[in-house]
């Protein structure tokens, strides 16, 4: 008998995976923590159903969602990732050899813990000497620490329950706060399809606080539409004026210099979102 896993990505669409097993299963204080192993996409991390990352295309996403604020600075030091519990985020960080420490945020243990046991080629940053874990609400974090971090990434789940406000201009102002005087942060932003009104909103909160606003995209398979967003806030450096000849080498599938210019050129549907 075949067995099926869908998730539904809109109100009217969905994704379906064949699932060979389930192999972790817990329901935490804050969501439905599940990995399961299926033919097309390896393992998967899924909260409440949807998918978080697999192992076949968490590639994409974290790398994405890492090196481009990373090169865009000078010599990162102290890094924040707000959820990521996963760690795939944490794993990225620590290819940068100037990163001293990378502070992973996450409000769900039993993510970590479930990453841990099945995910260990994405997990395997978070045992590393430099990477802190602390267990709590990554909103708090930021308010509570003041001028601490070079680069903070939002690595979070859709814009629903724990996670409605990390998508807004309160949290984006701690955020703006938490960072050094030359810091960045970059926060994933939903489908460019599915979500236009969301992705707006955020560029002009992130646009009103930070000196500057940049919105780029790459290309997830398994996320709705495929193609995902990103939104970096920054103080001082503009990922556009970065000498890309100049980027350190790094073991990278989806990112490279030149892919580091090309995932700011947008369509024009796209454009047209933040114009
Ligand atoms: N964060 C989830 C991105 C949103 C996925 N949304 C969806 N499939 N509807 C990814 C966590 C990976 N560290």
């Amino acid at each position: 008998m075949d067995l099926w896993f869908t998730e539904y990505q809109t109100k009217d669409l969905s994704i379906g995976c064949r699932v060979i097993k389930t192999l972790y299963r817990e329901k935490s204080q804050y969501q439905d923590v599940m990995i399961v192993e299926t033919p097309q996409f390896d393992r998967m991390l899924l909260l409440d159903g949807v998918i978080q990352t697999t192992v076949k295309d968490e590639f994409v996403y974290h790398e994405m969602i890492t090196h481009i604020g990373l090169n865009t600075l000078k010599d990162p030091r102290r890094v924040l990732v707000i959820g990521g519990g996963d760690g795939g985020t944490v794993r990225e960080v620590l290819k940068h050899k100037s990163v001293e420490k990378v502070t992973l945020v996450e409000i769900d243990e039993k993510v970590i813990e479930a990453a841990k046991m099945f995910l260990p080629e994405i997990s395997c940053g978070l045992s590393d000497p430099r990477a802190e874990i602390i267990v709590d609400d990554g909103i708090k974090h930021v308010r509570e620490n003041k001028n601490t971090y070079d680069m903070i990434v939002v690595d979070s789940t859709d814009p629903v329950g724990p996670a409605v406000g990390l998508f807004g201009a309160e949290f984006y102002r701690d955020v703006y706060n938490a960072l050094t005087d030359t810091g960045l942060f970059v926060a994933q932003t939903e489908s460019p399809f599915f979500n236009r009104e969301l992705i707006p909103r955020i560029f002009a909160d992130v646009s009103s606080i930070f000196s500057k606003a940049r919105l780029f995209t790459a290309n997830v398979p398994t996320y709705p539409g495929g193609l995902w967003s990103f939104t970096m806030g920054t103080k001082k450096y503009d990922p556009l004026e970065v000498d890309t000849a100049s980027i350190p080498e790094l073991e990278t599938r989806y990112y490279s210099p030149e892919i580091h210019r090309s995932c700011f050129i947008l369509q024009p549907f796209i454009k047209e979102l933040i114009k």
